[in-house]
């Protein structure tokens, strides 16, 4: 894979782009997307920006979002995009699996692939790009790639909020280790150029219904665990609790992080049964390496930190597969 500085020549002469991201799109995944597609556009180009599936909500005041084609909802609309572009960039994912239903189609691209991305493991297949794992955003890296580029003269308010929103919640709200002096260098960056973090603040975090207050009270009461022995916390939602309390996409987002707030707590699990698969979130403090276990046993990854993983067994079998895999990493865990 070629450096993404070598892009440069390619952005000369307007060329017709596809951005894509991962499934299930988060607020990086987004944010670093329709960064790049404000870029791209006051650069000359033609740019399309598909979601893989459907998003949540709170991603949808970002600017640019009403114009991100769903892949699965108006694939007609998705194909034609795709047809015969030059350049498709893939955004916070290192793997063409994790587009889902997108995959087979963007493996037979014949056009040039460029990977932007800070994910641990990257797969081949890609051009051009730039896989920095110690980045804390796909966001950041679209920052410093415009820089890279001598472009920075194009960041205006659109390209600020959607960076911002992309580093906010991938840092854990500037809290993770990765957010290092460079991070806050470039939030004061976007700041200088009328960034107001209250406003993004405000979009994405104050901005639930009832049903979702009510779930995660639920769920802290009646769905969590704590194996002290362990140093660890898990919570396994049934399927009949996604249904009760009427949850939409993204709706689970974050819960995963409350288990870490327990007390000399080193691993959490959030085990969600989505009916035609169980889905699995990791998170972990300090050395216990996240990504080699959701590898290991889950058929999943991501970063050291934090990561995913799913089972096509059933929620209690997979949550029995779960804490045998916790037992076998004990001392790993202390
Ligand atoms: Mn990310």
């Amino acid at each position: 894979m070629k450096s993404i500085a070598e892009i440069k020549p390619l952005l000369e002469s307007p060329k017709k782009v596809v951005i894509t991201m991962h499934q299930k799109p988060d607020a990086d995944a987004m944010g670093s997307s329709l960064a790049l597609y404000h870029y791209l556009i006051q650069k000359g180009h033609q740019v399309t920006v598909i979601s893989p599936t459907n998003f949540p909500d709170f991603l949808k005041w970002m600017p640019g979002a009403d114009g991100v084609i769903d892949f699965e909802s108006s694939n007609d609309r998705a194909m034609e995009a795709l047809k015969g572009i030059e350049l498709l960039f893939c955004l916070d994912f290192n793997a063409l699996y994790r587009t889902k239903n997108m995959a087979p189609y963007l493996e037979k691209l014949d056009c040039i692939k460029i990977m932007i991305d800070h994910h641990l493991e990257p797969q081949p297949g890609f051009d051009y790009g730039v896989s920095d794992t110690t980045a804390s955003s796909t966001a950041q890296l679209v920052y410093e790639t415009i820089y890279i580029l001598g472009d920075e003269k194009y960041i205006n308010l659109e390209i600020a909020q959607c960076i911002y929103a992309g580093t906010v919640t991938d840092t854990g709200s500037f809290r993770f280790a990765s957010t290092n002096a460079k991070v806050h260098r470039m939030v004061a960056d976007l700041m200088d150029r009328g960034l107001k973090h209250e406003v993004i603040h405000q979009a994405i975090y104050d901005n639930f219904l009832e049903n979702r207050l009510r779930f995660l009270g639920h769920s802290l009461l009646n769905r969590m665990e704590v194996f002290y022995e362990y140093n660890t916390a898990m919570m396994a939602i049934p399927y009949t609790d996604l249904k009760r309390f009427d949850l939409q996409t993204g709706d689970t987002e974050g819960l995963v992080n409350f288990l870490l707030s327990i007390q000399g707590i080193k691993m959490a699990a959030l085990i969600i049964d989505r009916n035609v698969e169980v889905k699995l979130s990791f998170r972990s403090k300090g050395n216990f390496d996240v990504n080699t276990f959701a590898r290991k046993y889950f058929d999943g990854g991501g970063h050291f930190n934090a990561s995913g993983g799913r089972s096509t067994d059933p929620l209690e079998k997979t949550v029995g597969r779960f804490i045998r895999a916790v037992e076998e990493n004990e001392e790993l865990l202390q």
